[in-house]
């Protein structure tokens, strides 16, 4: 009999992915985790019903939440990620000549999973260097450190369970307090088409917050919906305002692999289609 996973993000509308092999089924601490092979996307990983990420199509979603903002800033050295225990996330930062990574998840069951599991995804991040890994509160770490980041990206699960204190104005404004001088801090905002009011909610806070914010959009094939938005905000810089030249400069002068992000990508993400508009009046 085929098994199918059927995802419970939206409640009258969700995706079917076929389990063709289970590789992990549990519970951790924090929340139900599920590992398992499909044909076309290859190792799924689900956090509580909801995927998080695929072997095949992980790269739209982990290159735009990385590139943008840290080609965008264009002087990167550190860079904090909360959440993304997957290690994705990492991989993509540790692209960069940054000097340090530090990597802040709740759960170290999914990091040691997705280490074992997953390592097409991670590939070595972990191991670099300048990588640091905290298992523990992002919330609280990011209220404590005395470190100080040029990026932070919030590489979080939805608004349910574990990841609900991440989209708290609270946070945004401590990782406000972390930021250096011209820092963004990035953030997976859901899918607006479904998720409208996680982007209302993000855009209210930045806007309070911060001096300057807004978001940018690229479709991840598992995120159902179309496309997923990610917010962005500073102090300084404007990130929807670098040029293709400028980007293309930066990127001739340190090249890295990428199968979705380019320069041009970059700058059509921040076209905002009406419908998006109009939910940040
Ligand atoms: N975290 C974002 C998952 C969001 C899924 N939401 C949705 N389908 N609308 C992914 C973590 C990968 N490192």
């Amino acid at each position: 009999m085929t098994d199918w996973f059927r995802e419970t993000l939206h409640p009258s509308v969700g995706q079917s992915l076929r389990i063709d092999r289970i590789v992990y089924e549990g519970r951790s601490r924090y929340q139900d985790i599920l590992i398992f092979e499909n044909d076309r996307l290859g190792r799924v990983l689900v956090l509580d019903g909801i995927v998080q990420t695929t072997e095949a199509d992980e790269f739209y979603y982990h290159e735009m939440l990385s590139h943008v903002p840290i080609v965008g800033h264009g002087a990167v050295k550190s860079v904090l990620i909360v959440g993304g225990g997957d290690g994705g996330m990492l991989e993509e930062v540790l692209k960069h000549p940054v000097e340090r990574a530090v990597l802040v998840d709740i759960d170290g069951e999914v990091v040691r999973l997705c280490r074992e599991h997953l390592p097409s995804i991670c590939g070595g991040a972990f191991e670099d260097p300048r990588a640091k890994l905290v298992i523990g509160d992002g919330v609280d770490f990011v209220r404590e450190t005395e470190l100080r980041f040029d990026v932070v990206i919030v590489d979080s699960t939805d608004p349910v369970g574990p990841g609900r204190a991440l989209f708290d104005e609270f946070f945004h404004a401590s990782c406000r307090g972390i930021l250096d001088a011209g820092g963004v801090i990035a953030t997976q905002n859901g899918v607006p088409f479904f998720q409208g009011p996680e982007l209302v909610q993000t855009h209210r806070q930045f806007s309070r917050l911060f001096e300057r914010s807004g978001f940018f959009l690229a479709p991840v094939p598992t995120y159902v919906g179309g496309h997923m938005a990610f917010g962005w905000a500073s102090d300084r810089a404007d990130l929807s305002a670098t040029d293709v030249e400028t980007l293309r400069s930066r990127l001739d002068s340190h090249r890295f692999d990428t199968r979705y992000y380019n320069a041009e990508v970059h700058v059509s993400a921040f076209a905002l289609p009406e419908c998006t508009r109009a939910l940040m009046p």
